[in-house]
């Protein structure tokens, strides 16, 4: 049950609205450890969203370029757990989208302010194509691009709402995404902010 966004991706409104409190306390664990900060990408641009990560492998943007560590640069330890909340939403909306046995080791958490945006990309850094990333929205709303294979493809914009969780699998897996700037539409849990985290394999 769910909304096709592409042929091999699916939007699962609300599906992760009976879990918020556990995965809300999953974030904060996380950011004490690790906290929310804003990434030079190889560009020489700061980004406006602020990131961190848990799980075995985190993603890291610098001057040098784009990869996966094991430590967290600020701190040179490992990257914080992967909360239990974080990994059983996951597998269960994997399975809902059908990508059985989906075995996470990476999660990037995003943190979007009013006016924080993410330019289209694609996400190539992960070893394995084949497994599905879940994404879960928590927040404020925002509009989510999905391009195609080529960054001129035109994209459709779908609102990405608290609560809702996409999985993303097969073909669509390197399709071109990005997020608009966000509005300010403060949120009764969480105030103006948008809390974006992306379950992967990446190892
Ligand atoms: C967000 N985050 O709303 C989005 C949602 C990111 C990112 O794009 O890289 O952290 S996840 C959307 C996504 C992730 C991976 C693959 C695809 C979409 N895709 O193949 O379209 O903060
Ligand atoms: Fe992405």
């Amino acid at each position: 049950g769910g909304v096709a966004l592409g042929p091999q991706s699916v939007v699962l409104r609300g599906f992760a609205l009976p879990r918020v409190e556990a995965l809300l306390a999953g974030v904060d664990a996380v950011t004490a450890r690790s906290p929310f900060r804003h990434m030079e990408t190889p560009g020489g641009y700061i980004m406006s969203v602020a990131l961190t990560n848990c799980g075995a492998l985190g993603w890291t943007s610098d001057a040098r370029g784009y990869r996966y560590t094991r430590q967290d640069p600020l701190s040179g330890q490992p990257w914080p757990d992967m909360p239990d909340a974080f990994v059983e939403l996951a597998r269960a909306a994997a399975d809902e989208a059908g990508f059985p046995g989906f075995a996470p080791d990476a999660c990037l958490v995003n943190r979007y302010a009013p006016g924080s945006r993410l330019s289209l990309h694609q996400d190539r850094n992960e070893r394995d194509y084949s497994a599905p990333i879940v994404s879960v929205s928590l927040g404020m709303p925002a509009v989510f691009l999905f391009g195609g294979d080529a960054r001129g493809d035109r994209a459709s914009r779908t609102p990405l709402f608290h609560g809702d969780v996409v999985v993303w699998g097969g073909a669509d897996r390197l399709r071109y995404h990005g997020v608009l700037p966000l509005k300010d539409l403060p949120h009764p849990r969480l105030g103006s902010a948008r809390i974006n985290f992306t379950i992967r394999k990446a190892g």
